[in-house]
């Protein structure tokens, strides 16, 4: 007999798309997407379509393992749960009696989106005193860079776009990382719209776009703000919604007058002084731009100043004044509920130190007093994803590091571990969805049970809570109360009486933004000079690579397969992505002799890496791209790209540089 579940895609993405899925004997045996949700309307991306294929992979992790080999070597033996949760809780309790609290370190991130599962380990760790993690591997420096103009106004519908006749995709590979963002472009297109992807690489998303416009990595707030330039020369900006909406304009508009003519920006960009002034004639000349920010400018020494530029540009353009215009950083759904209850703050013994994620080969190597000797990895895969691979994987290999990894699989963190702990997946387990990139928000009961002796992270936290001996209430409720507690929390505001029945049904809910002012500052406008900022206007920062002396600029985007390191599971999407590959353009191929197929190196003062070349017409000179972060194990010289990014920061929110680096490249 054949079931049918309602649940949600649980991965890192904007589209949190609802799924149906197909359970036969406890056995998912297909998962699609459902019709009735409001934002994904039944499709899925290709890596979704086929989870049953990740749930039910042979290679998931089945049983509680304890290491038998050295550090790294994968070499374990099965263990039960209590013995597992035993040895931990000893280890810790001698860590904590010895060195304190602070010797503990919690790294985790998104392999779970939901509300419970993702922040399932902050209490217990808040209670037990340990060093905090600052996670902020992703976008912190975009949210710097909205919240510098806009304040706390929320972010539009991605449903305005339908309206638009003009859809920049601004760094926003939409065809991979929010297929269903590119979806409304192309349907805004077919009623007429003009799409431009602004970006460092003709990626897949050129496919849907009228015009590519290829920027310098890192260099997109001269560009906007020579944009700003020459609307402000030619007097093509929306000068009524200015002098209503905005403070500020009078002295950006002096400032872009003065130095960001095209020929200067031109410098910088790369890119014609003709082409500055064409791009800004075309977004003048709109009815309603839309401009949908992605994640990958931000990723830059300069990254929250480039943000607040183009958001700059947009309140420039009037956009927000305009049926179907609009700039969508990321939408607000995370107002709407309270984790603090969750996430137990208030547990603290005191402000514990903060080590940032993007620097954790850094903190493993060099804290004291007291240094890491314990790690509690869950949802996440740093060995893969975070920045300087072998200063993480050097700390990873300590052999005082006590590390305990709670994974679906034997990622390469998983492969350091001293105890694996089997996790559920999403299809198993109850949780709570916000998004984003919409507005909806789904809960999901699980469809199928545990496989194995798998545990969800709560339930894993509640169970090393009470080896641990901690008795606070928290660590008793299930899951299905916690999700209870967040929802009776929520702000009544954004989730009614009405809509929490409708949540609980299962349906996906589409929240709307409380009433309030329009502009949510502190002057109760759009901040174009922002005096509470380190810097009062927008300008172009130099980024971190600009200084470094190698040839070539590191994109290292996301992949159309893969989700980071997630997916790699599966060997038809492997088989798609055809391997670790880095990308260049004809020019910069043949100055080194190089040719499409061969095995490469790229190198620089961090790392090197092995990949396959590929020779690509849409990689401008002096710019290589490498998509998707592999597993270790699929990586022809054992080290991805993050073995070429550094742990340097952002401007703004402490975030991630990954995409500004530089490298070379020789044959391998
Ligand atoms: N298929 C797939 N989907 C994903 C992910 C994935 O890895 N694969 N990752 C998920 C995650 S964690 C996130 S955060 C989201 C969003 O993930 P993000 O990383 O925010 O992805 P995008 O918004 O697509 O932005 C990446 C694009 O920015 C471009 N870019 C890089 N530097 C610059 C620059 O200086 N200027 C300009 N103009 N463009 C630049 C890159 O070339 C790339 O095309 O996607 C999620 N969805
Ligand atoms: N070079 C480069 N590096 C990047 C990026 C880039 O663009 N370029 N993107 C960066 C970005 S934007 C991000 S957000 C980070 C993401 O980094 P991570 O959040 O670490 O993302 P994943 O690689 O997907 O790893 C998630 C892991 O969680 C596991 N998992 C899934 N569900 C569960 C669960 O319910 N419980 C437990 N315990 N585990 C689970 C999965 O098996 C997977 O191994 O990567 C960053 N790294
Ligand atoms: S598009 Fe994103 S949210 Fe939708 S199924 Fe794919 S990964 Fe999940
Ligand atoms: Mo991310």
């Amino acid at each position: 007999m054949t079931t049918i579940a309602r649940s949600v895609c649980p991965f890192d993405c904007p589209d949190s798309c609802g799924l149906l899925v197909e359970v036969e004997g406890g056995r998912a045996v297909k998962v699609r997407g459902d019709p009735a949700h409001p934002y994904s309307q039944g499709t899925l991306c290709p890596k979704m379509n086929g989870y049953d294929r990740t749930v039910h992979s042979p290679d998931r992790l089945l049983h509680p393992l304890v290491r038998t080999g050295r550090k790294g070597a994968g070499e374990f033996r099965r263990a039960s749960w209590e013995e597992a949760l035993r040895l931990v809780a000893g280890r810790w309790k001698a860590i904590l009696a010895e060195s304190g609290g602070e010797a503990l370190l919690p790294y985790s991130y998104a392999g779970s989106m939901g509300l419970v599962q993702r922040n399932a380990g902050m209490a217990l760790f808040h209670r037990l005193g340990a060093t905090r993690l600052e996670r902020t591997i992703c976008t912190p420096a975009q949210g710097a860079g909205w919240s510098a103009v806009m304040g706390r106004t929320p972010g539009p519908s991605p449903d305005v776009v339908l309206d638009s006749d003009l859809v920049v995709l601004w760094g926003c590979n939409a065809v991979a990382t929010s297929l269903h963002f590119a979806r409304r472009a192309q349907e805004a297109r077919r009623r007429g719209a003009r799409v431009i992807l602004v970006d460092t690489y003709a990626n897949h998303s050129a496919a849907i776009a009228d015009d590519v416009v290829l920027v310098r990595p890192g260099a997109d707030a001269a560009l906007a703000l020579g944009i700003v330039h020459v609307l402000a020369r030619e007097g093509l900006a929306d000068e009524r919604f200015l002098a209503a909406e905005a403070v500020g304009w009078p002295e950006l508009r002096a400032r872009a007058l003065a130095e960001y003519a095209p020929e200067a920006v031109s410098r910088v960009t790369g890119l014609a002084p003709a082409a500055v002034e064409a791009l800004a004639r075309t977004l003048a000349a709109a009815r309603a731009p839309f401009l949908r920010i992605g994640g990958g400018p931000s990723r830059y020494g300069n990254g929250a100043m480039t943000i607040r530029s183009v958001v700059a540009l947009a309140a420039v353009l009037g956009v927000h004044g305009r049926k179907g215009g609009g700039c969508l950083v990321s939408t607000s759904t995370s107002a709407a509920f309270d984790l603090a209850p969750f996430t137990g703050e208030d547990l603290l013994p005191r402000p514990t130190r903060q080590v940032s994620m993007n620097q954790l080969g850094r903190a493993l190597a060099e804290l004291s007093d007291p240094p890491i000797r314990a790690m509690y990895v869950w949802g996440s895969n740093p060995a893969a994803v975070a920045p300087d691979q072998n200063a993480v994987l050097r700390g990873l290999a300590r052999e005082d590091l006590f590390l305990v990894v709670h994974e679906r699989f034997m990622t390469d963190t998983a492969r350091h571990a001293d105890v694996v702990l089997p996790a559920t997946t999403s299809l198993e387990h109850a949780d709570l969805y916000r998004s984003y990139g919409h507005y909806a928000v789904q809960r999901a009961r699980p469809a199928i049970p545990p496989l194995g002796e798998a545990r969800s992270n709560w339930d894993v936290s509640r169970a090393l809570a009470a080896a641990m001996g901690l008795e606070e209430p928290l660590f008793r409720m299930s899951t299905d109360e916690v999700i209870e507690l967040l929802l009776a929390r929520a702000a009544p505001e954004w989730v009614s009486a009405a809509a929490r029945a409708r949540l609980d049904s299962g349906e996906a809910v589409t929240l709307a933004p409380p009433p309030g002012p329009r502009w949510r500052t502190p002057s109760g406008r759009i901040e174009l000079l922002n005096r509470a900022e380190p810097e009062p206007l927008p300008r172009y920062l130099p980024a971190h690579a600009d200084g470094d002396p190698l040839p070539l600029r590191l994109v290292t985007a996301p992949a159309l397969y893969t989700l980071n390191s997630s997916f790699q599971e599966r060997p038809e999407l492997r088989e798609k992505a055809g391997g670790m590959a880095l990308q260049l353009g004809p020019a910069e191929a043949a100055r080194r002799g190089l040719a499409d197929g061969q095995r490469v190196v790229a190198w620089n003062a961090v790392g090197e890496a092995t990949f396959v070349l590929r020779v690509r017409e849409g990689v401008p000179p002096g710019v290589a791209v490498a998509e998707g972060v592999s597993w270790l194990a699929h990586a022809p010289g054992e080290r991805n790209v993050n073995a070429l990014t550094s742990q340097r920061l952002t401007d703004q929110g402490r975030g991630s540089t990954f995409y500004d680096n530089r490298i070379d490249v020789r044959a391998g």
